[in-house]
């Protein structure tokens, strides 16, 4: 297999990976644990039983070349997890953490007015998603339309006891963000 054709096939193993171990465990039979670990002995059954068969060596080069580090091994690499953005019930078992002064989240503008009346809700994911950096965010929203960038008052949330926690890779999660949080685009989306 030439490399492009293997980079390839990483990311699309990768896609399907997402698919089972943040949403739909299901449909390759899977079952995740109530922190959403899967034993990566039954993964690589349930992935050859549907036509999905990969070795353990492929699943380690996505695991350790995904771009942002999506899924993660437990100590000994006997389990595997995606970091977050899951839609399955799980608990990731996080600490809260103390966030920075603000953060930021990416999103459409043909959500602003939506998000004006009710702030962000993490919808069909259990948190809302968001960044520390701009560009990230940037990237995030031009996934739905037009993108725009949204300040959130992250230090005023965790003031008024409102959590956030850390994942593995990096995002910063929280339960919901009310709309007075929230800094929008002076500008008028056309
Ligand atoms: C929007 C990527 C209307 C919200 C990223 C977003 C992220 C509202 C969309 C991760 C709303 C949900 C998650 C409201 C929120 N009214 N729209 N009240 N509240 N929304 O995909 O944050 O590449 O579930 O702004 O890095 O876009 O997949 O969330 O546009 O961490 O690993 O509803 O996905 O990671 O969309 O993305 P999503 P997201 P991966």
């Amino acid at each position: 297999m030439n490399k492009n054709h293997a980079g390839k096939s990483i990311a699309k193993t990768s896609k399907f990976l997402s698919l089972v171990l943040r949403h739909r465990p299901e449909i390759i039979g899977l079952e995740l644990d109530r922190q959403g670990w899967a034993e990566v002995d039954d993964l690589l059954t349930q992935l050859g039983l549907h036509g999905r068969s990969i070795t353990q060596e492929q699943l380690v080069r996505v695991v350790e070349e995904n771009d942002k580090q999506r899924f993660r091994f437990n100590g000994d690499r006997t389990r595997i997890r995606a970091s977050q953005g899951h839609s399955v019930a799980i608990d990731l078992a996080l600490p809260p953490k103390k966030p920075p002064t603000q953060l930021f989240h990416g999103t459409a503008t043909r959500f602003l007015d939506s998000i004006r009346q009710q702030g962000l809700l993490s919808r069909s994911r259990q948190h809302v998603h968001l960044s520390q950096d701009k560009s990230t965010a940037e990237k995030v929203g031009k996934r739905h339309g037009s993108p725009v960038i949204l300040v959130v008052d992250s230090e005023g949330m965790s003031r008024d006891s409102l959590e956030f926690f850390l994942s593995d890779n990096g995002v910063w999660l929280t339960e919901k963000v009310p709309e007075d949080y929230i800094e929008f685009p002076k500008w008028k989306p056309i």
